[in-house]
């Protein structure tokens, strides 16, 4: 029986964490490190993916790449089984928000929002499937909105992301009998490295902050380790009677209504 806090959970695990040069993703791979997981990261920035590794226990395979290339993706597979010969877990984490209402949208950021939040991780989940088959695997989801879930006007954007609801729990059901399991986090607002040093002044950065006293029950954002945890609990087998969920790591919030 494997269980949670084990060092171990993760033992001889091969993993492939996309969007790891940040936030979630680094914070996923940092920890899988530490629970023994070999590791398979991808991600756009050469230089914060190299940062990430530095903090993993063994040095991760370092692909980077474009999710939305085609063959980066084929690519960050083959990479993958060449160095550790079969992949056990797979954490789609990278994707993209953009503003925009019906009344100030464009279908090119229809199609942006599209391609890579929904077409690059179906790709990349085809292919991972077959390996994750013959590992009896798992696949989490990760939203990657990392705090902006509350902004209004995020049409695209909500669109994508019902359509990665519907990925999530049809190919739950469809690996279920092949003995994968998939499912998915909603974090809240986590407070990332990109966050802080992404040009938000001292105040904007309080208020954003204060803000969360109120629009998370308990009364604070998230930090990314946190939502790694659940990550990890979803990936190993202490997970092991639960399929087709998504889990929300977000303080309250999903439970909350504005009155
Ligand atoms: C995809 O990436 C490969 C190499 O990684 C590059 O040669 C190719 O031009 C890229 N394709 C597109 C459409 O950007
Ligand atoms: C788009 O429309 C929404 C709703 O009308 C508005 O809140 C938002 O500010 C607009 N965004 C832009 C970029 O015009
Ligand atoms: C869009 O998604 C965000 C984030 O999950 C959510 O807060 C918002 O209520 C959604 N908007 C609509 C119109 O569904
Ligand atoms: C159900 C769920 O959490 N789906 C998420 C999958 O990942 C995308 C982005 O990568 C999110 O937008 C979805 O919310």
């Amino acid at each position: 029986m494997v269980t949670i806090g084990n060092a171990e959970m993760l033992a001889r695990k091969v993993a492939i964490i996309t969007g790891a040069s940040s936030g979630i993703g680094a914070a996923t791979a940092i920890l899988f490190s530490r629970l023994g997981a070999h590791l398979s990261l991808g991600g756009r920035n050469c230089a914060n993916l190299e940062n990430t590794a530095s903090r993993c226990v063994e040095k991760p395979l370092l692909i980077p790449g474009e999710l939305t290339n085609e063959s980066d993706v084929c690519h960050l597979v083959q990479e993958t089984l060449k160095k550790y010969g079969k992949l056990d877990i797979l954490v789609n984490n990278a994707g993209i928000l953009e503003l925009g209402s019906i009344e100030n949208t464009s279908l090119e950021q229809f199609d942006r929002l599209m391609k890579v939040n929904v077409r690059s991780i179906y790709h990349l989940t085809m292919l991972c499937v077959p390996h994750l088959i013959k590992t009896q695997g798992t696949i989490v989801n990760v939203s990657s909105v990392n705090g902006l879930r509350s902004f209004p006007g995020v049409l695209a954007y909500n669109v994508s992301k019902a359509a990665l609801d519907q990925f999530t729990k049809c190919t739950a059901l469809e690996l279920a009998s092949k003995g994968v399991r998939v499912n998915s986090v909603n974090p809240g607002v986590t407070v990332t490295e990109l966050q802080k040093r992404g040009g938000l002044s001292d105040e904007a950065y309080q208020k954003f902050l204060e803000r969360t006293k109120e629009t998370h029950a308990l009364g604070r954002a998230g930090d990314p380790q946190e939502v790694a945890q659940a990550i990890a609990f979803l990936a190993c087998e202490a997970s092991s009677f639960v399929t087709g969920v998504c889990l929300p790591v977000d303080g309250g919030r999903h439970a909350m209504c504005p009155r």
